[in-house]
């Protein structure tokens, strides 16, 4: 049936045009048919290409807005924190306990006592996040966090590299390349912007080689790959520079292009051949490293080196490693010894994608000039602006900073990153933090979930004197709330999405629906709460699509708001793919590479000057404490990884049984590793470090290396009386640590393996 014989069929039903915009890499139409004020189904974009169609969890979603479990209204806690036992309370009281905390905790000890704890949960340019960070800049501030799990690994390398992180090529110029590898990057699942599977689907169609690297099959590799590489985790620096070392050692670089645009080379190549500590990165010593064989690694050289343009799609997956940055780095020096960076076919594979248009032209343009060495840049911001946080605007910027480059995703002069912040709740300013921290405010995120050490989050959060968040659902972070705001859904307001990696389309989400229960929106919570606590009037007194209209303005590729919002969407005619750095490649001279020396920088002279040995100024293989070398492995031997998957979008859409039947939690394991420890496919098993125990569902399979195991991110934490999680929360057994660079280690924490024996465990009861 087409929605057309709906609105025939059925007068009753309105089609109205909104959005998915949770955050994976996509941003989605959905067209809700609303009949009786009730969505009765979805569909998705059946237009024009390209179509921004939506995945499962989107089409999924009606099962999470009219969920049983969702927040009905406000709660307040009346047991201990996290024992779970509330009491329904009015708005009125909810709120009033709220503004009387925060001004509380402002008088007695500062704004830089309240942390905010801002996530992910809604994409959407107003609702999430945005509201609560203006009323709390406007309060005086707070205490928040440096550090995006997602990429900050990828970031720092491409900021060392070529100095921006817009980098690559649109997805339509994949079918411009020879060969194609993915790296660490599953987009079959992830999405990375809707348009990615498509575009490797047509180039495997057009009989481009594809290559996978990761030590899980995963569902790209199954679908899309003409070889699947294993690779023990966190070793990829160490593959990367034995591929360079082949293609130095052959001759197989682009000799014209490193002159012409790199800077570097020559250290980078003494330290691949061994002059600077006697070992040469060859194949064979990166075989004994990777587990790669060899000759597959020198087989993938030759290929990526000779079958030009090729294009190297470095993921953030083996970014979330201990020394991330290393592996980032590697890649992003490996696309431009193959001169594969600034033409069509290629790819700079730095942070993300860029499409031309979108809000600045790329810095190193002449406009932009080169950028300065820090010691000689004045104050970063002058003027204390509305969307600064006054807490840290004058905080002076932290160490091994690259963002004054030109502009990253983080503030420079936040000095807490998100790994440390249970140890900063914990040890405040004697801990050398720079707040003592008394309350949260929580905003669209699971933290307690989604952040590494689970057990040591807890105690931080029992620590605090007050917690509030704001959610649609009682996760394990709301939990250990003490008031609970319950949030309506983006079916239940207007919002406009911006979509990941510079795609060129926005969505619009009309409202669809009335708010369900008591809900509120964030912005309605943020004008009653700001009321309270005495801020003058302001932006977010306006109406909803006043504000987005604002919002809206400047971004130059909105040609027509109210098209957009009738449609539900707006496609921005890109007249040929974007490919990053063209103008620094076709016109040096007038367009430097905004880095210190003007070109690619294969030796990082900002890292040099940092003089840090886990962050070294070219890309080197860096082992650490939780590796498959390190003394640890004795005890736990196993390499945990904890990726996406596609039945969830982090914690969210946990609690959907329609994406539950898609895949139930368990943990992948390999056969070998599953029978040196007597576990057959689907029994209950033990996974366990110092850190915490997790037990759920073993999945034996061949699709895992060997040494490896992998439990998805975002089940939600559930621990039974000792503690031991049997929702199988990844984050029970991973590491609040993050590198120099800011790499965060989901995928670096070392696990043993073991059968639960059901009736020996009763028998010690
Ligand atoms: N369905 C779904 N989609 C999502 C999300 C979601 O939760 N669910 N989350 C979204 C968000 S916010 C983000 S940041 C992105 C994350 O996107 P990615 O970072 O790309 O996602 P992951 O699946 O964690 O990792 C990608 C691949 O890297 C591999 N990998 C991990 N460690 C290593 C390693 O050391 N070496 C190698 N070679 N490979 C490794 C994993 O096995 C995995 O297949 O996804 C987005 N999309
Ligand atoms: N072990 C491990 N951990 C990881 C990762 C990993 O690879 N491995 N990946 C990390 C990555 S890349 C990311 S981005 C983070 C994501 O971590 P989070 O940002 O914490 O994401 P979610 O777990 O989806 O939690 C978002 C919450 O927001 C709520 N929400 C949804 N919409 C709204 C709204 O409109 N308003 C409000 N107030 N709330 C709303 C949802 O109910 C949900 O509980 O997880 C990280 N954690
Ligand atoms: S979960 Fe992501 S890919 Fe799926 S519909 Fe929503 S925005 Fe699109
Ligand atoms: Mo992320």
């Amino acid at each position: 049936m087409t929605e057309n014989d709906v609105k025939k069929s059925d007068d009753d039903v309105k089609i109205i045009n909104t959005g998915c915009c949770h955050d994976c890499g996509g941003r989605c139409v959905l067209k809700a048919h609303v009949k009786n004020g009730k969505i009765i189904r979805f569909e998705t974009d059946n237009a024009e290409d390209p179509q921004i169609r939506a995945c499962m969890r989107g089409r999924a979603y009606r099962q999470r807005v009219y969920s049983k479990d969702r927040l009905k209204y406000p709660l307040r806690r009346i047991g201990e924190r996290g024992e779970v036992k509330f009491e329904r309370i009015s708005w009125e009281e909810a709120l009033e306990e709220v503004a009387a905390r925060l001004i509380e905790t402002k008088e007695k000890y500062g704004n830089q006592s309240i942390l905010l704890v801002l996530g992910s949960g809604n994409q959407g340019m107003l609702h999430g996040p945005p509201p609560v960070v203006i009323m709390l800049n406007q309060f005086g501030g707070y205490t928040r966090f440096w550090g995006v799990p997602s990429f900050e690994g990828a970031l720092f390398a491409s900021m060392a590299t070529y100095g921006t992180i817009k980098t690559g090529n649109a997805r339509e110029d994949l079918l411009n390349s020879k060969f194609i590898i993915i790296w660490g990057m599953n987009p079959a699942n992830t999405i990375q912007d809707p348009g990615t599977s498509l575009m490797i689907a047509k180039a495997r169609e057009k009989g481009i080689k594809i290559v996978v690297v990761d030590p899980i099959y995963t569902d790209t590799a199954a679908v899309f790959a003409d070889q699947w590489i294993p690779i023990r985790p966190g070793t990829d620096a160490a593959m990367l520079n034995a591929i360079a070392h082949v293609i130095i050692t052959e001759n197989l670089h682009d000799q014209e292009f490193i002159d012409k645009y790199t800077f570097g080379f020559d250290k980078y190549k003494e330290y691949l051949l061994g002059i600077e500590d006697d070992t040469p990165k060859t194949p064979e010593w990166a075989e004994e490293i990777t587990k790669v064989p060899a000759n597959t690694i020198v087989n993938l050289a030759r290929e990526y080196a000779t079958n030009k343009p090729s294009a190297l799609l470095a993921g953030w997956g083996p970014a979330r490693t201990a020394r991330g940055e290393q592996y980032s780095r590697a890649a992003n020096v490996l696309t431009a010894i193959t001169g594969n960076v600034g033409v069509n076919g290629g790819y700079a594979c730095g942070f993300m994608r860029a499409y031309s248009s979108r809000e600045t032209i790329l810095p190193g343009k002449k406009k932009g000039g080169k950028p300065q060495r820090p010691e000689k840049q004045k104050q970063i911001t002058k003027k204390l602006r509305p969307q600064d946080n006054p807490v840290d605007f004058n905080a002076p910027p932290r160490e091994n900073t690259l963002y004054k480059l030109s502009g990253g995703t983080n503030p420079v002069n936040t000095r807490i990153h998100t790994t440390k912040f249970y140890d900063a709740i914990l040890k405040g300013c004697s801990g050398g933090y720079p707040a003592d921290i008394k309350m949260a405010y929580i905003v669209a995120a699971d933290f307690l979930n989604q952040q590494a050490n689970v057990n040591y989050g807890i105690k931080a959060l029992k620590s605090l004197d007050f917690i509030v968040i704001h959610e649609q659902f009682m996760t394990p972070t709301a939990k250990f709330a003490d008031i609970v705001l319950p949030i309506n859904t983006f079916m239940e307001r207007d919002d406009i999405a911006v979509p990941w990696l510079g795609s060129p389309y926005y969505i619009y989400l009309n409202k669809a629906i009335d708010s369900l229960y008591e809900s509120k929106s964030d912005l309605e919570v943020c004008r009653i709460l700001g009321k309270k606590l005495g801020l003058g009037p302001g932006m977010l007194d306006l109406d909803e699509k006043q504000i987005l209209r604002i919002f809206a303005q400047p971004r130059k590729d909105i040609k027509n708001f109210n098209k957009m919002k009738r449609d539900g969407y707006t496609k921005i005619k890109v007249e040929e793919p974007f490919v990053a750095f063209k103008e620094q490649i076709n016109d040096p001279e007038n367009y430097p590479f905004p880095t210190l020396s003007g070109k690619i920088e294969i030796y990082c002279e900002h890292l040099a000057e940092m003089n840090n040995p886990l962050i070294p100024p070219i890309p080197k293989y860096l082992s650490h404490d939780e590796h498959y070398d390190s003394p640890k492995a004795k005890e736990y031997p196993l390499q945990l990884l904890t990726v996406h998957n596609k039945r969830r979008t982090h914690s969210s859409l946990q609690n959907i049984p329609w994406l539950e039947e898609v895949e139930a939690h368990a943990a992948l394991i390999n056969s070998i590793d599953a029978k040196a420890r007597s576990i057959e496919n689907g029994d209950l098993i033990d996974i366990f470090n110092d850190r915490g125990r997790i037990r759920i569902p073993a999945r034996v399979t061949e699709r895992i290396m060997p040494g490896v195991t992998c439990v998805y991110q975002g089940a939600w934490y559930n621990p039974d009386k000792n503690g031991i999680d049997l929702g199988g929360c990844a984050n029970t057994l991973t590491k609040d640590e993050h590198s120099p660079g800011g790499a965060f280690s989901h995928n670096s924490a070392l696990v043993q393996v073991e059968l639960f024996k059901k009736q020996e465990a009763e028998a010690l009861k």
